[in-house]
């Protein structure tokens, strides 16, 4: 009987078509000569930058570390315009790669994915999708990034707002016209950080409503001159083995320096001149920064006084400096005139803090104490269900049941690659690997490397199954903890590091 159902069998199946899905696909598919394909639920390739549209959003990694490695023709050919890419930019290099590599006629494009069934007796995975799909592959892949469901709190009288409201991370692709509207924005994150600037610029009034105020470094991004571009396209190697050396995958080097074995004189001025280069790399000027609560302080300090001197208002300036949270214990922000935009007539901050927001009415935001925004917009900078939510929401069921109630105490699993009882399922940077704690895109080559070499290997050797063994996934994640311990990660309130 014709129930409408499309079966369709394949080797590899790989479930999102970002950065990790398309290199994934070119090394199943063209190096392991593997029947592959992807399942991709938007319309183009670009995963997390397919749907981050919204003003500002620009990567917060340097464009010369922010591509693929694998190829050197592919590094020479392209050329980066800044020394950030913006969103437009990273799809347009994604659609450059996944066209040279001939990937798109590989890739379901607008297929959901809604549940992934191991079949024990086949030893096959099932894939189904909203579709009406049913997908059936010996190994499946899921390159769905760590940042991709998004998050919208819970307030109350949303669906009764008469103005539109928006999530970041699902923008609009005709892109949204402030002018002359009243704006509301949730959310002081690294989205947050970039799109205030520019949705500012744009519209009659913006209110910010800060929960936690956040630091935040000057990005200082610029055109590339010709000659940089060049410099770039002919230090291949130099500038892969650069990222391939460095703890954080970024290309460039963090300093040995521990912040209080140099003389205080000697801490500002380091401290200034990272300042002044700007963006992540200020992290790296101490190698103490996220271990020690005393040179975290000094990092601390030093921002907190560069904030009070870029905003005019001194009750604004004590509202965006009352940090509850050690310096980059959160992931740091890095922004172009966010706190500058303070200063500007049509900008407001909200202090949530003791004052959080207790309802959405239909004219806008009403707090707890009865205090009333009017707006005719609101845009949730609200962030995700990092790391774990993409891969529960696609109610995968291994040979011990769902994914949802393996980890209901927590993500265990095996190098952030691989789950006791998930057979022949792999992970791209997956929760407990470096993944968000590094330049995406090295710690997405590598896990991609690895699990490709894997399923060589279990070709060359006649392997059927693989998968994590329990203890090691146990070993593995209670070994992540005690390193994350280390740090001053765990000393913060919210966090979706955590
Ligand atoms: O999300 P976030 P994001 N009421 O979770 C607030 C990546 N990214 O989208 O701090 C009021 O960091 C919340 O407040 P609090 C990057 O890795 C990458 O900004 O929880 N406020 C916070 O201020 C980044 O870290 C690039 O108290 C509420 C904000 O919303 C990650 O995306 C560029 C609230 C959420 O901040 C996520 O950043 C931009 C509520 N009910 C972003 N709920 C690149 O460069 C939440 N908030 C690649």
């Amino acid at each position: 009987m014709d129930n409408g159902i499309k079966d369709m069998h394949y080797d590899a199946l790989i479930i999102g078509a970002g950065f990790s899905g398309l290199y994934q696909l070119h090394r199943l598919r063209d190096d392991l000569g593997l029947d592959t394909a992807i399942i991709e639920q938007g319309k183009g390739v670009g995963g997390t930058w397919y749907w981050n549209r919204y003003p500002g959003a620009r990567c917060d990694s340097e464009s010369q570390g922010y591509a693929y490695f694998f190829s050197k023709k592919i590094h020479e050919e392209w050329q980066w315009s800044e020394r950030y890419p913006c969103h437009s930019e990273i799809r347009q290099y994604l659609n450059y790669v996944a066209d040279n590599l001939n990937l798109k006629k590989d890739i379901f494009f607008g297929s959901k994915v809604y549940r992934c069934t191991f079949l024990t007796e086949q030893n096959l995975w099932r894939i189904q999708t909203e579709q009406n799909e049913s997908f059936f592959a010996k190994w499946l892949i899921t390159a769905v990034g760590c940042l991709s469901s998004t998050n919208v709190p819970k307030i109350a009288g949303l669906s009764s707002f008469k103005g539109t409201w928006y999530h970041t991370g699902q923008w609009p692709h005709e892109g949204v016209n402030f002018k002359g509207r009243k704006v509301g924005q949730i959310g002081t994150g690294s989205t947050g950080i970039q799109a205030a600037p520019v949705i500012a610029q744009e519209c009659e009034h913006l209110t910010v409503f800060q929960r936690t105020a956040n630091y935040s470094i000057p990005a200082r991004n610029a055109p590339w001159d010709d000659a940089y571009s060049k410099w770039v396209k002919n230090h291949f190697r130099e500038l892969k083995s650069l990222v391939k050396s460095t703890p954080s995958g970024h290309p460039f080097r963090i300093s040995n320096d521990l912040t209080m074995e140099v003389s205080e004189n000697e801490r500002r001025s380091l401290l200034n001149d990272a300042w002044l280069k700007g963006g992540l790399r200020f992290r790296g000027v101490f190698n103490d920064l996220l271990t020690s609560s005393k040179a975290n302080q000094q990092a601390a300090k030093f921002i907190k006084s560069k904030i009070q001197e870029k905003v005019s208002n001194p009750e604004t300036a004590k509202v965006l400096t009352d940090i509850d949270h050690p310096y980059a214990a959160k992931r740091p922000p890095i922004d172009t005139n966010y706190f500058e935009t303070f200063n500007r007539d049509n900008v407001a901050l909200v202090d949530l803090k003791d004052n959080p927001i207790s309802e959405i009415f239909p004219n806008g935001i009403r707090l707890q104490s009865g205090i009333e925004h009017e707006l005719d917009a609101i845009v949730f900078a609200t962030g995700f269900d990092a790391m774990t939510g993409p891969l529960v929401k696609l109610n995968i069921a291994g040979t011990e049941g769902n994914l949802r109630n393996y980890w209901r105490n927590g993500p265990m699993n095996y190098l952030g690659l691989s789950i006791p009882s998930f057979p022949n399922l792999f992970m791209i940077t997956g929760p407990g690997s470096p993944s968000v704690l590094s330049n995406m895109p090295v710690s997405i080559e590598q896990h991609v490397d690895w699990i490709t070499e894997c399923i060589r290997y279990c070709a060359d050797k006649k392997i059927d199954s693989i998968e994590a063994d329990e203890d090691a996934a146990k070993d593995w994640t209670t070994h992540v903890d005690e390193i994350a311990n280390t740090t001053l990660l765990p000393k913060v309130k919210h966090s979706w590091y955590l």
